[in-house]
C-alpha cells in the first residue's frame, strides 16, 4: 500500500513511519492544508478533515486504490481540567504552551490525563477510522527533550520517564498514537491477506 501521512508535525510523521515502513509499505509525507473544525470530538474533526480533502484536492493518486491518505487529530484531556485542553489541545499549546498548562496545575494532587487520538484512512471510496488512546500523568515541570508538542509533561502510566525522555519506537509502544496506529496495521494486514 502507498500511504500518504497528511501533516504539518514532522514528529507525527516520524512516529507513524517508524511503524510503518517496516512493513514494506510505501510512506510519503503531504502537507495539505485542511480546515481543522471546533467540534466536541477528535473524530469528528478527522472526518470532516478527511472529507473536506477529498472533496478539494486532486491529486493523480487520490482515485488509486491503492494509495490511501491518513489523517490523525490528537490531544490531551486532563482530568482535573475537566478534560482540557482536549480538542483544543492545538490551540493551547499556541497560547498558554506547556507553562500555561503546569501553573493550571500548580498544587493539583491528582494529576490524571489521557492523550488521545482519532487516526482516519482514507482510501477512494472508504474512511476507516482508528483510536487510540494512553493513560498517565502530568508532570510538576518539564522532563526531557525528545518528541514534540507535550511529550515533556505527559508520563504514561507503567513509566517513571515522560514521552520526551523516550525514543520513538519506546513512546510508540505506550502511545495513544501507537495503539490506533498498531490498530491501523492489523486492519491492512486483514485488508491484504
Ligand atoms: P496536524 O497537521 O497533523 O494536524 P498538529 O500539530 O496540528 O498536526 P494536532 O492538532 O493533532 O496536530 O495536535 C494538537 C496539539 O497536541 C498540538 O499542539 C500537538 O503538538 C500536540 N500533540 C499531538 N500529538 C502529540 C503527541 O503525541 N505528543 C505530544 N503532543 C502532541
Amino acid at each position: 500500500m502507498n500511504i500518504h501521512i497528511v501533516t504539518s508535525n514532522q514528529g507525527k510523521f516520524r512516529e507513524m513511519c517508524c511503524m510503518v515502513e517496516p512493513l514494506g509499505h510505501s510512506v510519503v509525507r503531504e502537507e495539505i492544508p485542511y480546515p481543522e473544525i471546533q467540534a466536541d470530538t477528535l473524530r469528528e474533526v478527522v472526518r470532516f478533515g478527511a472529507d473536506w480533502i477529498r472533496d478539494h484536492d486532486d491529486r493523480p493518486w487520490m482515485d488509486d486504490p491503492g494509495h490511501g491518505f491518513i489523517i490523525d487529530d490528537s490531544g490531551i484531556f486532563i482530568r482535573a481540567l475537566k478534560d482540557f485542553p482536549g480538542v483544543y489541545s492545538k490551540h493551547a499549546y499556541f497560547s498558554i504552551g506547556k507553562p500555561g498548562i503546569l501553573r493550571l496545575m500548580d498544587g493539583v494532587e491528582h494529576r490524571e490525563a489521557i492523550f488521545r487520538t482519532a487516526l482516519l484512512f482514507s482510501t477512494p471510496g472508504e474512511h476507516s477510522l482508528f483510536e487510540g488512546e494512553s493513560r498517565g500523568t502530568i508532570t510538576t515541570d518539564e522532563r526531557g527533550s525528545l518528541g514534540f508538542g507535550y511529550d515533556p509533561i505527559f508520563m504514561p502510566r507503567g513509566s517513571h520517564r515522560t514521552f520526551a525522555e523516550m525514543d520513538v519506537e519506546e513512546k510508540n509502544s505506550f502511545s495513544h498514537r501507537g495503539r490506533a496506529m498498531q490498530r491501523f496495521l492489523d486492519f491492512l494486514g486483514g485488508t491484504e491477506r
